[in-house]
Parts: C-alpha cells; structure tokens; sequence
C-alpha cells in the first residue's frame, strides 16, 4: 500500500516483492560484470557501504569527488545496461507515486553487510533535481533516517524492509538523509545483507 510521507514523497510498502527472485538475477548478473566495490569520499574516509551501478551512468566517488561516470573505473568499461524488470519497476514505482513519465538513466546499487551505514547528505550530484529518485530496498531490513532541508532538522526513523519503494520528488528530493548500521540477520532470498537500488535522471 502506499503511505505518503510528505507532498512529494511516498512509501510504496512491499511494491518489489512479487519479482523479487527475477529481480535479484538482474542484480546479480549486473554484480558480476560490475561488482561491489568500496570507494572514498573526496576527504579520504572509507565508506562502509559496497557500491556498484548499471545505465548509462555511475556514481562514483574520490579523493578528486562525486561525479557520475560513463565507464566503471574499476573495469575501464562502460556500465552494464540497466535491465528492463529493474527499469519497469522504477517506471512503475515514480507513476504509482505521480510521478509519470520518470525516465532513469543512472541505477546506483548500494550493497550493505552488517554494520555498514550511510551518513545523513543530500543527493545534488545530478544535473535535474526535477525528477524523482526511487529507491529500492531489498534483503535485510534498515533504519532510515528521513531529515529536511537542513542538516540541522531533526531527523525521522523509518524502517525498511525487503521489498519496500520510496519515492522522492519535488519538495522532498533535497531532504537530508542516511540509513543507520544494518543489523546481522539472514534474509531467505539475499542471506546477510541488504541492497538498495536507487534510480535517478542523472544527465
Ligand atoms: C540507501 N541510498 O538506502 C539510500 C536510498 C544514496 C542513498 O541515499 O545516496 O545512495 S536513496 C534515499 C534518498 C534519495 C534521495 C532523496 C532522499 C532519500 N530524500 O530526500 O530523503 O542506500
Ligand atoms: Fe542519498
């Protein structure tokens, strides 16, 4: 069902359970040509979080920035095609939420192991903050921590499970956010870990 939590920002609770195993092989198949890998941010601190991307362009961190690249630096390659069932569901997600017409060329998969984080920040590396980003949370469940406009506001916890898309758009595309350290378990489909899709216009 689907809980908004703001004027531009929505909770599709469980949207990606129905395909989740053939959406996991689309995640896996793009792992295996791009696999997770850890980056550091432009002041030389270690992320927790494992990183990897599929479309046109990829997030990508270090000691000279943030920036969205053509080609996976690790393999000197272009990224892996985003495939169509993590697009449609994307599409699908942005139109349930009013958002139609949402076209991601960028998917930033974001691979946490027990204990692995992501401090509150803003998402401004994009070039068009008038499209949405959806996210996508898969395996073991997160604290996510939903802030405002600055980093000072005051932040609210939302839990995350298996299978849960948010939605962010206009008013709400700039709020400060991060996710607390993921806590050990097992899930069925992913075992110890979560991922997290994030799809965005980057160019
Ligand atoms: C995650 N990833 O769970 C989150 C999901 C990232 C990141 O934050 O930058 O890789 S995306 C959550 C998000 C995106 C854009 C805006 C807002 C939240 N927001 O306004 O709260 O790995
Ligand atoms: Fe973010």
């Amino acid at each position: 069902w689907l809980e908004r939590l703001s004027a531009g920002a929505a909770l599709l609770h469980g949207w990606a359970r129905a395909g989740d195993a053939q959406l996991l092989d689309a995640v896996e198949a793009v792992l295996r040509q791009s696999p997770p890998r850890g980056m550091v941010t432009p002041g030389g601190q270690a992320m927790s979080v494992a990183t990897s991307s599929c479309g046109d362009w990829g997030w990508v961190s270090d000691r000279r920035g943030y920036r969205y690249s053509a080609v996976d630096p690790d393999s000197g390659q272009a990224w892996p095609a985003m495939p169509d069932p993590l697009r449609e569901l994307a599409r699908g997600a942005a139109a349930e939420a009013g958002f139609a017409g949402f076209d991601p060329d960028a998917c930033l998969i974001n691979c946490y192991l027990p204990g692995a984080r992501m401090g509150l920040h803003q998402d401004k590396d994009e070039r068009d903050f008038s499209a949405p980003i959806v996210s996508v949370s898969l395996g073991l469940p997160a604290v996510f921590l939903l802030g405002g406009l600055r980093r000072s506001d005051k932040t609210a916890r939302i839990l995350l499970g298996h299978g849960d898309v948010l939605v962010w758009g206009g008013p709400d595309r700039m709020r400060f956010h991060g996710v607390q350290p993921v806590q050990p378990g097992i899930h069925p489909l992913l075992g110890g870990r979560r991922i997290n899709l994030t799809f965005r216009k980057a160019r």
